[in-house]
């Protein structure tokens, strides 16, 4: 069956930066035939205090890239200082506070007042350039104008999502060896407030973190120890409201961010700073279709990457005007972003498919509440968008009006590398289209051989660098150059699956260690989970393989039961989700086992722990590992008995 194409808007098309798919195809071409002579041009975006002399140099064997080689500049001073002349009295920063209806303007003019301070306190506080500084923040100005301050002094950030543990946090400061933390008395989400100083105490007992910076939130009062602990207020407006920038070799280090892989410790992904930046403005530009004037609403929290690029770097390095936001898509209800749009008259939004399955299950009406008008460009990343969800972006958030992009991007590519773009791309809804001008994906099979054409399943691999690429793992250049360059030498392994369809569009798969094989047919875990969730039975589903006697893995499905299911027995529901797998892909894909559960484990940026569903699937209760990071502990519990009262055949 030929899938459905959504059209790019010719009203958006006719102001894009890139209108047509036939200009993108120039573009590509472009880039592949000389792409020293485009990356250089698209680096001129970007402010260089001493031109580079080098384009690029790869060896992906000993996987050392470098980007702009010889090049000076300073990432703070992209971000703020050239856009003063210009943009001075512009809001930078949008700030959304978590109660409905705080919101704060601040101008390009006042973030270089607050990241000059701070970076002064940083300074007063013996930070010096390649120290690394950890933040440990909510999503309050003060984060950003932290980031800022780093980069301004050549100091190294490490940005630790303010949900992580005492644990994973301590574990991050040492791995990083942080002398200084920056973090606020609370965080408040949702209604809800985040003790966050006192996890810092936790965290950094007896470790040799001398300085705590403290932002004050909330009115709570915290244990402050003397010598070692200070408020940032009491501390900025003792600093001068200048400080100068350092200037920062292209391959000087930016930032380190953590991800956790699938097993063993979290790897510390190292981005430098010219490389890093120009990609994220670059991307930023053609991925949303940036223009002055734009109000850029991402929701993602600076903890995570898409914060990084897409709230913080991208953005403020082009001049726009960029909203913080420190609530919830469900607070006070299912309405906030919507209500939060037309309040500040949003032009871009850019959310993760998880937060629009969990709205969707409210219905239209608390979108249709709103006017959305001001909406151009909506955007999805984190995981595969099932067509159903990709659908009711378009259709009900968008109004059919707004072009939506499927944008496919890792921590480790510090940058968007596959995505429609607004205005050229032809969309089919679950594929995340085509690369971007200057990236090379390469589909291989499981030997390492290369699938040529149209039409072909495979490991997604890139055949050459991009600037916004990690250059090591902190400390670990060996697990970086194992885990990314070893299995296919001469390619960049990303860890995903993908399908190249017969017209050339890339569908995400989902990891490779996802991918089952059943009955020697490769099924991948999240097109299951898209065919129960086209059933209005199922709201949210997670797939995993278990060992199977007859065909080898067996399908475990673990579902969340939709509002339209209420009422209905569980049988009658396994059944009727069992059915719609079968038509939608194949009876091959029919669920062996379906277990219906009240909520399913997933870390605090929505990802699913499929690692921890599959050893539930195999009964393997006891080596579950550490799920301290999930957002919900608890409902690993509740599965668990679930598994156990289904009392399912073993072997
Ligand atoms: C930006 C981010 C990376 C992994 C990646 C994929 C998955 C991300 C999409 C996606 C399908 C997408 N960084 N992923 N975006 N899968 N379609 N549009 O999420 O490092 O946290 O995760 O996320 O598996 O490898 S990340």
């Amino acid at each position: 069956m030929a899938d459905r194409i959504v059209a790019p808007k010719s009203d958006i098309a006719r102001v894009s930066h890139v209108s047509s798919f036939a200009q993108y195809e120039r573009l590509y071409q472009a880039a592949l035939t000389d792409p020293a002579q485009f990356w250089s041009e698209c680096a001129q975006r970007v402010t260089w205090f001493h031109p580079f002399d080098c384009v690029t140099s790869q060896n992906f064997a000993k996987a050392e890239v470098a980007w702009f080689l010889g090049g000076k500049l300073n990432a703070s001073f992209n971000c703020v200082d050239r856009h003063l002349a210009t943009r001075g009295d512009q809001t930078a920063v949008l700030w959304v506070g978590d109660e409905p209806g705080t919101y704060r303007h601040i101008s390009y003019r006042e973030l270089h007042e607050q990241v000059c301070r701070l970076a002064n306190v940083l300074r007063a506080y013996g930070v010096n350039k390649g120290d690394r500084v950890c933040i440990y923040l909510p999503m309050i100005p003060d984060a950003v104008y932290a980031m800022l301050a780093c980069a301004r002094i050549g100091a190294v950030h490490s940005v630790v999502f303010a949900g992580f543990s005492a644990q994973s946090l301590r574990d991050r400061i040492v791995d990083a060896d942080c002398r200084v933390v920056l973090t606020a008395n609370e965080g408040m989400r949702g209604g809800k407030t985040i003790p966050l100083k006192q996890t810092v105490d936790e965290a950094i007992a007896n470790l040799p973190v001398h300085t705590v910076l403290v932002s004050q939130r909330t009115e709570a009062m915290v244990p402050m120890r003397v010598g070692r602990d200070r408020w940032l207020a009491d501390e900025m407006p003792k600093q001068r409201a200048y400080c100068p920038v350092e200037w920062m070799d292209s391959e000087d280090a930016l930032f380190v961010l953590y991800t956790s892989g699938s097993t063993g410790k979290p790897k510390g992904q190292l981005h430098t700073t010219g490389g890093y930046l120009v990609y994220a403005a670059y991307t930023h530009e053609l991925v949303f279709d940036w223009r002055p004037g734009d109000i850029h609403f991402c929701a993602a929290d600076v903890g995570w990457v898409t914060g990084h690029s897409y709230i913080v770097y991208g953005p403020l390095c082009n001049g726009a005007t960029t909203v913080l936001f420190e609530s919830t898509p469900l607070y006070p209800d299912a309405s906030r972003y919507w209500q939060v749009i037309d309040d500040i008259q949003a032009t871009i939004f850019y959310t993760a498919p998880t937060a629009l399955r969990a709205l969707l299950r409210f219905g239209d009406e608390p979108v249709k509440k709103y006017q959305r008008t001001s909406l151009r460009v909506l955007g999805s990343v984190g995981e595969p968008i099932n067509p159903e969800v990709w659908q009711w972006y378009h259709d009900v958030v968008g109004d059919k009006r707004c072009a939506v992009v499927d944008t496919w991007w890792q921590t480790e590519t510090g940058g968007i590398l596959i995505s429609a773009l607004p205005g050229a791309t032809p969309c089919k809804p679950g594929s995340a289209t085509f690369p971007l001008p200057g990236v090379q994906p390469v589909l291989v099979d499981e030997q390492g051989k290369e699938l040529l054409g149209n039409g072909v399943s495979g490991n997604l691999c890139l055949a050459s660098s991009w600037p916004g690429q990690a250059r090591t793992i902190l400390n670990d250049h060996a697990r970086f150059q194992q885990t990314y360059f070893a299995m296919y030498p001469g390619l960049y392994f990303t860890g995903d699956g993908c399908r190249r369809d017969e017209d050339g569009y890339y569908w995400i798969t989902g990891r490779v260690d996802d991918v089952l094989n059943v009955a020697g047919h490769r099924l991948g875990t999240a097109e299951i989970e898209s065919a129960l969730v086209s059933h209005a039975y199922c709201a949210e589903a997670a797939v995993v393989g278990f060992p199977h006697e007859l065909k080898g893995q067996g399908i475990y499905a673990y579902v969340i039961a939709g509002k339209s299911a209420d009422g209905v027995s569980t049988a009658d529901i396994v059944a009727a989700l069992k059915q719609a797998v079968r038509k939608v892909i194949s009876p091959i894909a029919t669920p062996d086992r379906i277990q219906v559960v009240a909520g399913l484990p997933k870390t605090r940026s929505g990802k699913i722990m499929r690692r921890i569903l599959r050893k539930i699937a195999e009964g393997n209760y006891g080596e579950l590992g550490d799920i301290t990071t999930l957002a919900e502990p608890a409902v690993v519990e509740q599965i668990v008995q679930g598994h156990q009262a289904a009392k399912w055949p073993t072997g």
